[in-house]
């Protein structure tokens, strides 16, 4: 079997491969062109074009990571290949401190402390109930109900949204058009999770926006193409909302002349909510492809979906 593997660190990622499987030959995408071209196997995040344009014999494709929009928008993607994600695989609980951290700075304040240091304001601000801040998040997939578990642990009131019905204990939720407005007239912070597809484009739009609670706050640890940036950048500047945590952009890295780089409201952070955790990957890489090699039935990503 030979798997070529795309990633940054690829060759702790190979090493940790090769010896889990020592009969395999395991490759980084920095072989000779000839050595990598009839691997078995891709394991890949962001990988470049090339890369699978010149496969002759793939049997599968391993995203490296959540989200499989990239992939599915590489130029030569072969369309008869079965693809995998990782799913959760650690990167779970580092989508929920990210989130908590983002909800636990509105909610304790760290904002507007921020704000009165520049002016050498000593002013304690009013700390609510838990229980009066409710936290929406939207997208439910592995991650997603991850981070909601996590945050109502946390002692906050959920409510969970995702466009087909889900069940999540001591989440509220709610799933369609009617279901999403409902939880976003109701919210302090926002949560968003969802993957990039057709139909989550700008679902954050100027009127889904407007209908969150004066003062509220966004987070997206998501992806970028979730939200309409001009229509969040008009919230914030209308006052509609309080600010935002933003780590994901519609085009990245965020360039240097953004405004919201410069936005006294927003926090950016550069794509790093959830990297890819090596040691927790790495056994369910393993698993997908004993389960590839044996013939075994896999819940594979549906491209039309996107996810
Ligand atoms: C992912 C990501 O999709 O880190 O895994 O963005």
């Amino acid at each position: 079997m030979k798997i070529v593997v795309h990633i940054d660190e690829a060759a702790q990622w190979q090493a940790a491969l090769e010896e889990a499987l020592p009969q395999a030959t395991v490759l980084t995408s920095e072989a000779p062109a000839d050595e990598r071209k009839d691997a078995d196997y891709l394991a890949v995040w962001k990988a470049p074009a090339h890369l699978l344009q010149e496969q002759t014999q793939l049997k599968g494709i391993i995203n490296l990571g959540a989200g499989v929009d990239y992939l599915l928008k590489t130029p030569g993607l072969p369309s008869d290949v079965p693809i995998v994600k990782l799913r959760d695989a650690g990167m779970g609980e580092l989508m929920a401190d990210y989130a908590l951290y983002g909800v636990l700075h509105f909610y304790r304040s760290m904002d507007r402390y921020s704000e009165q240091q520049k002016s050498a304001t000593w002013e304690p601000q009013e700390v609510v109930e838990k229980s009066q801040w409710p936290v929406g998040v939207l997208g439910l997939g592995a991650i997603g109900s991850f981070v909601a578990s996590a945050l109502q642990q946390a002692g906050f009131p959920v409510l969970g949204w995702s466009r087909s019905p889900k069940q999540i204990s001591g989440v509220h939720c709610f799933h369609g058009d009617d279901g999403l407005s409902e939880l976003l007239g109701q919210v302090q912070s926002l949560v968003t999770i969802l993957p990039d597809t057709n139909a989550t484009q700008h679902i954050l739009n100027a009127e889904r926006l407007a209908q969150l609670p004066q003062g509220a706050n966004v987070i997206n640890p998501g992806r970028g193409s979730l939200i309409d940036e001009q229509a969040l950048l008009e919230a914030l500047g209308s006052g509609h909302l309080r600010g935002a945590l933003l780590d994901v952009f519609q085009e990245e890295p965020l360039p240097a002349d953004h405004p919201l780089w410069q936005h006294p409201k927003v926090i950016v952070t550069p794509h790093m909510a959830a990297p890819t955790p090596l040691n927790d990957a790495i056994d369910q890489v393993i698993a997908y492809l004993h389960a590839f090699e044996s013939g075994e039935k896999l819940s594979t990503i549906n491209p039309e979906a996107g996810y």
